[in-house]
């Protein structure tokens, strides 16, 4: 019998080479095919300008909420699998790549300085994570404010839905 606890993950995705649509999509469907992870909500796609390293095309954005039984270290690297298994491209630091999943928060844990900092230490200040996962999390609280609170001070200058709902990406 097994009786494994489930925790709320919430994570962030994105691309800005090929088909990051298809890539984002197909990542949130092989993390949902594995027993030990549930993905419950997908917010709307975005498309956002670079940010940190402005000269490179714009990204599709959005975020996902997961159920897990994998520890927090352990669904990173199930992500980091996932991107492996898509093979990810990427070149530099915050520069252009195929997919990226990064893992946003983690029911009931904080920490610093290990190999995954939790809740994701750049979140709170951006739009094109606030954006997305106010859409499944507005009331999540991260840093002692809900997502909601951290939207409205946050830069999203031409940040844009791209879809309606989480039609872009079926599950099964
Ligand atoms: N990811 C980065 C760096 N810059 N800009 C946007 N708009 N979207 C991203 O996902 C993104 C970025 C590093 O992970
Ligand atoms: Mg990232
Ligand atoms: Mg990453």
């Amino acid at each position: 019998m097994s009786s494994e606890i489930f925790r709320r993950a919430s994570l962030g995705l994105g691309g800005n080479i090929g088909d990051p649509v298809k890539s984002m999509a197909e990542a949130l469907r092989a993390l949902n095919a594995r027993p030990d992870c549930r993905v419950t909500a997908v917010s709307r796609l975005y498309r956002t300008p670079p940010w940190g390293k402005t000269d490179q095309d714009w990204f599709f954005n959005a975020c996902a909420l997961v159920e897990t039984s994998l520890a927090p270290e352990a669904l990173l690297d199930t992500c980091l699998g996932i991107e492996r298994d898509m093979k990810r491209e990427r070149k530099e630091r915050w520069g252009p790549r195929t997919i990226d999943i990064d893992v946003l928060t983690y029911e009931g844990v904080a920490q610093s300085g290990g190999r995954l900092e939790l809740p994701h230490p750049r979140m709170t200040g951006r739009g094109f994570v606030l954006m997305p996962l106010s859409d499944i999390a507005r009331d999540l609280i991260v840093a002692g404010r809900t997502i909601g609170d951290w939207l409205q001070d946050a830069d999203v200058a031409g940040i844009e839905p791209a879809s309606a709902g989480s039609e872009w990406c079926p599950l099964t």
